[in-house]
């Protein structure tokens, strides 16, 4: 039997990119300071000078797919993290954008074959948004440390896989 996971401490190589909606501008900054935070104290340098590190804007949480689409397909980096926030109560068509977000990013994934964290916020108020982006807790965090483990594990299965040829 084999054991596979993602590991944290082994993460400090890998080649990652974030991709930020500006639509709840007050939202996202937040998370992507959690997220970099995270990064950071894993090893990551996030500095402006980066070369392990990307920062992608797009209008809105709508936009996320595409573009992480393509940066996936340019294969530089291992893991793609996506940052949104959708709120209930301030958008009529809170469903749609929703939808086309989750479903589009889910697919860009499994297309390119490089893990995109879904990062989206879903709320009903801006409250609840903002508690989750920092008041209570900061998801950016979360985000960070589930785009350290998949892009560890897709890494030891990779390696797997070579051994085996
Ligand atoms: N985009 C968001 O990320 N969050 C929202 O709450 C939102 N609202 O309220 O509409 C939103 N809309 C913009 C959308 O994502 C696209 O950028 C826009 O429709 C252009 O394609």
């Amino acid at each position: 039997m084999a054991k596979i996971e993602g590991s944290f401490t082994e993460a400090s190589g890998l080649q990652i990119a974030i991709v930020v909606a500006r639509f709840n501008d007050l939202v996202t900054s937040k998370l992507l300071s959690g997220c970099l935070d995270c990064l950071e104290r894993h090893g990551i340098e996030t500095s402006e000078n980066s070369k392990q590190l990307d920062i992608a804007w797009v209008p809105g949480s709508f936009e996320l797919p595409i573009v992480s689409q393509a940066l996936a397909r340019t294969a530089r980096y291992q893991v793609i993290i996506t940052l949104g926030a959708v709120i209930r109560g301030d958008t009529p068509h809170f469903d749609v954008v929703v939808a086309e977000s989750s479903k589009g990013i889910a697919s860009v994934s499994r297309e390119t074959g490089v893990p995109i964290i879904f990062g989206v916020l879903t709320t009903d108020t801006m409250q609840q948004a903002l508690e989750r982006a920092g008041i209570k807790n900061n998801l950016g965090w979360t985000y960070a440390l589930q785009a350290l483990e998949m892009g560890s594990l897709m890494g030891v299965i990779a390696s797997a896989s070579n051994q085996d040829k």
